[in-house]
This record gives structure tokens, sequence and C-alpha cells, in this order.
């Protein structure tokens, strides 16, 4: 390690250190940690003590590899990237540890000298759910694949003490629970007690003699590091999650009122301290005005910027010129939606009021060192920020965010003289509303960054012709696309290692968990008996292990030869779970129709939904509600439930994703054309041999392309129809499908119990107002959706043609590899290169 013992440091030689390779040098340092690193009795050796030390010894692996990676940037000094980001979703650490590092076999046969198999201990860790759905789970993707890619990057979030909530349902529904993460202790996490940036809120500014600005007064808080390595995929580089945690000082701790008795009032600044990491913000694609949440974002931007200048700073004493214009060619930050915006203008004060730098000089720096993603189009979900709240809180920022807002004008008005009426809506500050003057965030990310990207193709063009048309006339190369990606390790190799198996057994190589287009590979034997027969045995194997999964967590036998139905994802109306369950429902009165013979002819199906709603979201919550119920009256009739089953599947989160993907045959990604920016559960399913139903929305399109449209059922307005459709129904044009009518009648009826579904069915009717006249579509869909199904119940009766398809979806996902997308955005917008340890 650089620094002033690091000579001294090196001599000592580790004592406990593991071999990766012999499973009982591995065994001892296990049970090393298990006596020294004092966190339970020594005595108790159970599967919990067994897992955290298990996890420890294979942490020990990891700060190896990161410690040579960290001193490896430090002397080559390479341009890196900063990936900030509100939300990642890691889950569990274990299994993807020893398997990234290569080192499975070895800790499976070392834990077997305890006693405990692998996959028992690996169940015992808490999944780290530091975000909400698709957005933070994307982050965690890129993670590995930056690593694996040996580049040079980081990553940036907050340490929540409370992840997203833990789901249990009950008779009345979804009721969250605080889901403790950090319980005992996360054995992944370094606290960094020399990484501590200060971090100042509220407070003035002041005009110094010399015409400068300073912000000063307010309250300040430290931001205390914790690194999570990450390891990459068969190299020896390991990069940094590092996560930030508020603290208060002892200076802020009052002993004169603590010991007058006022103990709350001493500790002030302790509790809000305590509060800014407190909990994940639990949105996704709705925004309320919180001040905390605000608070957060700032806390996240200055502590990451101030670390990214202390490096740079550090690195620069090296440097033969150390000039600031330097610092975009060896800085990227990349924006994950606009949560952390407030880095342009946290980097142009830092740049001006602590480094002395003009405006022009700081602005240019900023311009070429930020990059945005934009994850969605959803009104609700673009954030937007009170002036009045944003100039108390931060009120040098505010300054600065007015300066790029007029500037930006003039600069339209002197060079864009014909968009001049457009100003309106492209400028960053909105007073139209006297009364509650904002800062749109995601006008501020446009014009302040050198990129702007979408993350599927669909997305990418109705930013550019749509959203942010108005900037392309300015700026026409500043817009791309980057489609998502997910990382063929944890969503394939590790979570399906059955599949993963034959793969490699067919392909002759596992070269494709880390060139995931050599996939194509099997499309040459999508015909092949001896290869169907394999991969229908790997499908049953994980099937069986799904089957088990809900019947711990629901109490319900499922059949696993019948056709396994899923959609999981957060519970939104735009992604249309409304459109599933009222198709089950229509399927379930036609099974009640029919004759004992009739039902023999029918491919059974089991359906599973699962997914977390938003607290506050009323309609969601019913629809959760509703899918429990409607599984409760179905799979309990006898006179059904050989061929339908409807399962709520509870507290869906990655680690149950890891379960229920590779089980699944058919997923429904069926979101109203045009709102679903992505999706990248699509990919994983997708990747694991099931065939998806969809509409052409997000990724799915890209999809489509890559397996074949044989290979996927479509059905569904276009996403350049809807607004037209939207009008019609406004116009009274819209007839409903009778089958549809029939669905909501069996609701209506109090077929699934008494609780008052009317406010969710209303939803779906009238022209406009109240149930907003069916906004999303689920009306004008449902008939194609209807027909959809009966194509995928006769393509499943034919086994073969079905195993076919599924080998196609594996066969033809292998642009989905998030390594392919950061390739790209480390090509295209951040141009860094990777840098192997040697
Ligand atoms: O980002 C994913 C996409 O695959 C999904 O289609 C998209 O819905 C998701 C506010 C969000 N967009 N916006 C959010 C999350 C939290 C929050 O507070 C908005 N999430 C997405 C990855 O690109």
């Amino acid at each position: 390690m650089p620094g002033s013992n690091s000579a001294a440091a090196e001599k000592v030689k580790p004592a406990a250190s593991p071999a990766a390779d012999k499973p009982a040098e591995i065994a001892g340092n296990i049970s090393y940690h298990a006596q020294y690193s004092p966190h339970f009795s020594p005595l108790a050796f159970g599967p919990e003590e067994a897992f955290y030390a298990t996890a420890e010894s294979v942490r020990d692996h990891l700060i190896e590899r990161w410690n040579d990676t960290y001193v490896h940037f430090h002397k080559t000094d390479p341009k890196q990237t900063y990936y900030l980001s509100m939300e990642y979703l890691q889950g569990r650490a274990l299994t993807n540890a020893v398997g990234n590092l290569g080192i499975t076999g070895a800790y499976a046969e070392a834990v077997k000298k305890f006693g405990y198999e692998l996959e028992a201990l690996v169940g015992q860790e808490k999944d780290a759910a530091l975000g909400n759905g698709g957005l933070g789970r994307l982050a965690s993707c890129f993670l590995d694949s930056m690593a694996t890619l040996n580049l040079p990057a980081w990553g940036y979030g907050l340490r929540y003490r409370y992840g997203l909530f833990k789901q249990v349902i009950t008779k009345e529904g979804q009721e969250e629970m605080a889901e403790d993460w950090l319980d005992k202790f996360s054995p992944w996490e370094i606290p960094r007690h020399d990484v501590v940036f200060p971090v100042r809120f509220f407070g003035h500014v002041e005009i110094l003699p010399d015409g400068s600005r300073k912000w000063v007064g307010g309250e300040v808080l430290k931001a205390l590091a914790y690194d999570v390595p990450i390891p990459g995929y068969k190299t020896k580089n390991a990069i940094s999650l590092r996560l930030w945690e508020a603290k208060a000082t002892a200076e802020d701790f009052n002993l004169f009122q603590f010991n007058d008795g006022q103990y709350e009032s001493s500790a002030q600044l302790h509790a809000r301290a305590e509060q800014i990491c407190a909990v994940l913000y639990p949105g996704d694609a709705t925004e309320e005005g919180k001040l905390l949440r605000l608070k957060q974002q700032f806390f996240l931007c200055s502590a990451s910027l101030q670390d990214m200048i202390a490096r740079f700073k550090e690195r620069k004493a090296d440097r033969v010129s150390g000039k600031w214009s330097e610092f975009p060619s060896k800085v990227a930050v990349q924006l994950n939606d606009t949560h952390p915006t407030l880095a342009i203008p946290e980097l142009m004060r830092l740049l001006m009021d602590e480094e002395g730098l003009g405006w022009d000089e700081a602005w240019d720096i900023t311009y070429r060192t930020v990059s945005y993603t934009n994850h969605t189009v959803l009104p609700e979900a673009l954030e937007k920020w009170s002036q009045i709240v944003m100039r108390k809180l931060l009120p040098r920022h505010m300054e600065i965010i007015e300066e790029i807002d007029k500037r930006f004008r003039e600069m339209v008005i002197s060079k864009h003289k014909e968009m001049e009426g457009k100003i309106d809506s492209m400028k960053v500050l909105d007073g139209s509303n006297p009364q509650k003057p904002v800062v749109r965030m995601a006008n501020l990310c446009v014009v302040s960054s050198h990129s702007v990207n979408g993350v599927a193709e669909l997305h990418s063009n109705i930013l550019k012709q749509e959203l942010f048309a108005d900037y392309v006339s300015i700026w026409p190369n500043k817009f791309q696309n980057k489609t998502n990606g997910i990382t063929p390790r944890r969503w394939l190799k590790f979570c399906n290692p059955e599949l993963s198996e034959i793969i490699t057994k067919w392909l002759k190589t596992d070269q494709w968990t880390s060139d995931l287009d050599l996939l194509t590979g099997l499309r040459k034997f999508a015909d092949d008996e001896k290869l169907h027969a394999e991969w229908a045995a790997a499908k049953l194997a994980c099937k069986k292990r799904l089957a088990k999964h809900v019947l711990d967590a629901t109490g319900v036998t499922i059949d696993p030869n019948s056709l396994f139905d899923i959609q999981i994802k957060r519970i939104h109306e735009y992604k249309r779970q409304l459109l599933n369950i009222l198709g089950a429902v229509y399927r379930y009165k036609k099974l009640k129709e029919m004759s004992a013979e009739e039902k023999q002819k029918v491919t059974p199906r089991t359906v599973m939904i699962g997914g977390k709603a938003f607290a506050t979201y009323t309609n969601a919550k019913r629809i959760v509600k509703l899918v429990n119920d409607v599984g409760a009256v179905v799979n309990n009739d006898p006179e059904v439930n050989k061929c339908l089953k409807v399962v709520f599947i509870p507290n869906y989160n990655v680690s149950v994703a890891e379960v229920l993907i590779p089980g699944s045959e058919l997923s429904q990604h069926i979101s109203t054309a045009g709102m679903e920016a992505s999706g990248t559960s699509n990919m994983k399913f997708s990747l694991n041999g099931c065939v998806i139903i969809g509409t052409l929305d997000g990724a799915n399109v890209e999809i489509r392309e890559e397996v074949g449209e044989d290979n996927f059922f479509l059905f569904g307005a276009k996403a350049d129809q809807v607004a037209g459709l939207r009008k019609d129904r406004e116009n009274g044009l819209f007839k409903p499908d009778p089958r549809f009518e029939e669905a909501k009648q069996l609701i209506r009826s109090g077929a699934f119990g008494s609780y008052n579904y009317e406010p969710l069915l209303d939803s779906l009717e009238g022209n406009s107002g109240f149930g907003r006249g069916d906004y999303f579509l689920v009306g004008y869909d449902f008939p194609g959706y209807i027909d959809a199904q009966d194509r995928v119940d006769a393509a499943y009766k034919d086994k073969k043609k079905w195993i076919k398809m599924s080998i196609l979806n594996t066969a033809g996902s292998g642009k989905f590899s998030s390594d392919r997308t950061i390739a790209q955005y480390a090509k295209e917008i951040w141009d860094i290169k990777p840098s192997p340890v040697a």
C-alpha cells in the first residue's frame, strides 16, 4: 500500500493466510476466523457461524486482490470511471465471490470438513438490497463487468442501514417490515477510517474581499467510507464499491447538555447524521419531495467528488504536468439517472470555491467529466426539486444552478435563435408556478453532460424524438444508446449450474461465461435430440428447486410438469400485472365451464407473480391483494387446480430471482409499449432458456430480434400507437372485448372474496378522469394477450418445438451480457481502457 510505513508493512508476513487451492488449509483458515474474528463465542459453530467464518476467509482472498488492484491503478494512473448511483442491488455475495475467484470447489470441500454443504451456508447470507429494482440491479451487474473487463472503475453509493423493506403477505395484502441486512454484520465491507470527508448542509454564502464566494455555516457531517471489494471473473482485478456512511463528530456532542440531563438535544446532530443513511428511498419510478432524500443525494455526490479530487491531487504529484485541465482525462463521472445530479454543481463549487478556478475553466472540466444515463420517461419519475428547499439546504449550489441556467439560455439565444421559442421547456429552472418554482434535474443533466444515453434502442429513440428532442438540434452528437445487460456469471453460471454444464459440454468450452456471443454456437444443435433430452432434464431439475421454494415460502404445492409462467418485478400499473391476473381469471372461468374430458386436453399451468409495491401506492397494493385472493380460490378448487394454479411469490428479491429464473419456461414482460425503458429481467429469463410473452417495449424489441420472432410470443399495441389509442378512448371509440368484460365481471361477482376491488377495476374503465380511462391500455391489449396465451398453450404441447424455442432463446442472448454494455460505455462515453493486474 502507498503510505509512510508501506515498506515496513510489506516485510511482515501475515499469519493464517489461506491457500486458494488446498481445502485443508482453507479449512484451517475458516477455523482461524471462527476463533479470532470475535463475532461469536468460539464454541458456537452452527451454520450461521460457519457462514460468517467462511465468508471472512473468502474475504482474505478478495482483500489481497483489491489491494493489488488499488496499488496497480495508483502506479499506472489510468483514467478512471466513477459510477454514481443511489442504488445497488447486490444480493448475496458468497457464491459469486468464490465463483469469480475460481475457488468454489476448494471451498465446497473445505466446509465439508466441518460437516457442511457450501449451498447450505450460502443460504445463511442476507441479501444486500440497497436498491429498488432494475436500476439498482443494473448498477451491480455493471460493477461485476467493470471488474471482469479489468477496467479502472469505482462504484459509489450510500451505506443504508435498512435496505429495501421485507414484504410480508397477510390477509390484508402486503405489509412492509424493515429488512435488517446489517443485523449481525456484513463480512464483505471494510470500514475505511482513513477515508473521511466533511459534508455541509444549510448555511449561507459569503463574498470574500477578492470577490470569490464561499459556502459557510450550517451543519457539517462526516462521510466515512466503507469499501466492498468486487472481484472480476477469472482475473486478478478486484475493484471497489465505496459506500458512504454519515457520522457526526465528538465536537457535535454537547457534553454540557448531556450532563444537564438533556439527553436528546445533546446528541441532536448525531441523530440527524443517522437519519441520512437510515433507509433506502423506497420509490421506483415515483418521486416524492422529501428533504431527506435531497440530503442523501447531496451526501453521496459531495463525498464522492471530494474523494475523486483527493485521488487526482495525490496522483498529480507524480505527474509532470499537474494541470486541472487534465482532470477530464483522468476522471469520468457517470450519473445513474438524475438521482446524483448534484454532482454537477458540487464539482463546479469545489473547482471554483475550493480550488480557485474561474467559471469557464470549471465549466469546461465539469462538462467533459460528467455523463448522464436516463432510465425512464414516466413524467412522475422525472425529478424536480423545489428551488426554495434547494436554496435553503444548498445555497451555493442554487446560485451555481441559476448561473448554469442563465448561461444556457443566453447560449441558445446567441447561437440557436431558431430554438428560442423552446427555451421554456428546455431551461433548467421552471418558475411557471410562482408558488412552487422547481429545478428540473433531467434538464440540468442534459445541459451539463457531454453524453446522455438511454438504456435500450427504443427508449433512446424516444429520448431523441420526444423527451429531449429539442436539445438534439443543439447537440446532435450528445445522445447515445447503451442497451442494458446482465452479468452471465450470476445470472447463468452460478444460479443455473445444470444448464451451464450442458452449454459448456456442447460448446466444448466454458469461454461463453466471459464471451457470451459464443452462445450462438448452440443454434446448430437446436434440433439435436440428445441435447433436447439433456436440456429438458436440466430444466426439470430447476423447476423442482423452484417448486420447493414455492412450497417453503407459501405452503402451495405446484406440479413441476405444468408450464411455469412467471412475472416478477416491481408492482406498477404500467408493468400491467393486472393484465396477467385478469388473464388468469379468464382462464379460470373457461376451465370452470369445461367438461372433465375437455380439461384433459388443457396445458396445465402454474402462474407465478411476485414483486413489491411502493408502500403508499394503493393500486399496486390492491394488485398484490388480488393475486393472493385469486390464488386462494383457484388453488383450492379441486375442479380446476390440476390445470391451473396461481401463486403470489412473497418478498421477491435477488436471491429469490436466482431460484425462479432458472426454473421458468414462460415469462411475462407485458408493459404498455413505450413505458418500460428497458427491463433487464427479460434478458435473464431468455438467457436461461425461457420464452417471453411480451409487448414491443424496452429491450423486448432487441431480444426478439436476437432470438428470432418465432421464439417470442408477441402481442399488443406499438409504442407509436399508444397516444392515438388513448385519444380514441377519450372520444368514446373504444369497444371492449367481451372476454375482458367477463374477467372483470367475475371479480366483481365476489368469486375471489369480498374485498372492494371496485377502485382497481374502475381504473380500467371510463374515458378519462377517475380511473384515468385505462391509461395503460389493459383493455385494448387484452384480446391480443389472450390469443398469444392460446399460442403458448399450443406450442407447449409440442415438447420438441418448445425445447427448441428454449435453446434458441439461450443461443440468442449473447448481446445482453453487461460485459458488452460496459465495453461500449468504456469506449464510447468514458474513454477508459482495460488495465489488468499482472
Ligand atoms: O431502470 C432499469 C430499466 O431496465 C427499467 O426499465 C426502468 O424502469 C428502471 C426512481 C427509478 N427507471 N427509473 C427507475 C428507480 C428509483 C427511483 O427512485 C426511478 N428505475 C428505472 C435499468 O435501466
